[in-house]
């Protein structure tokens, strides 16, 4: 347990019934001792980026509550990932679903499985907008 954070969670899937990827993605989240969620933006379909021959997809933005540390959040996100059936064959290989810690109140990382900011910050346009989105909700 640490002080508490305010988290910006981005939310991919682009495999299998993504809809329901993400809302399951936010009821974990939310079910998780030490978690609230906060707010949710809209579901929004996105092309893929990398450049790689794959469907859009499906992208939201979740602003959590949380008392966890960044290491001990970050292991949340990767047990919602796997119980919704990820699988890593590959970098940027599609997924059902993808938890990417965006950022968590002042906290600053550079591990090689956490940085925080996250950098793609820089290169996704539609994160930036969902965080506009959040910060206004
Ligand atoms: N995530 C990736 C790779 N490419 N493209 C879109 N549109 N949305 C994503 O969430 C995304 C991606 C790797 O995490
Ligand atoms: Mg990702
Ligand atoms: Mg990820």
């Amino acid at each position: 347990m640490s002080r508490e954070r305010i988290a910006a969670v981005a939310l991919g899937s682009n495999l299998g019934d993504s809809e329901a990827h993400l809302s399951f993605a936010v009821t974990q989240l939310d079910g998780t001792p030490g978690v609230a969620c906060e707010a949710v933006t809209p579901h929004e379909l996105t092309a893929p980026l990398g450049g790689l021959d794959q469907p859009a997809y499906l992208n939201a933005m979740v602003r959590v509550r949380t008392t966890l540390s960044p290491a001990a959040f970050l292991e949340v996100c990767h047990a919602i990932e796997r119980a919704a059936g990820r699988e890593r064959p590959a970098k940027w290989a599609s997924r059902t679903l993808d938890l990417d810690i965006v950022c968590m109140s002042d906290a600053m990382c550079d591990r090689p499985d956490l940085t925080l900011p996250h950098p793609g910050l820089r290169d996704r346009p539609f994160w930036a907008r969902q965080l506009a989105v959040l910060e206004a909700m």
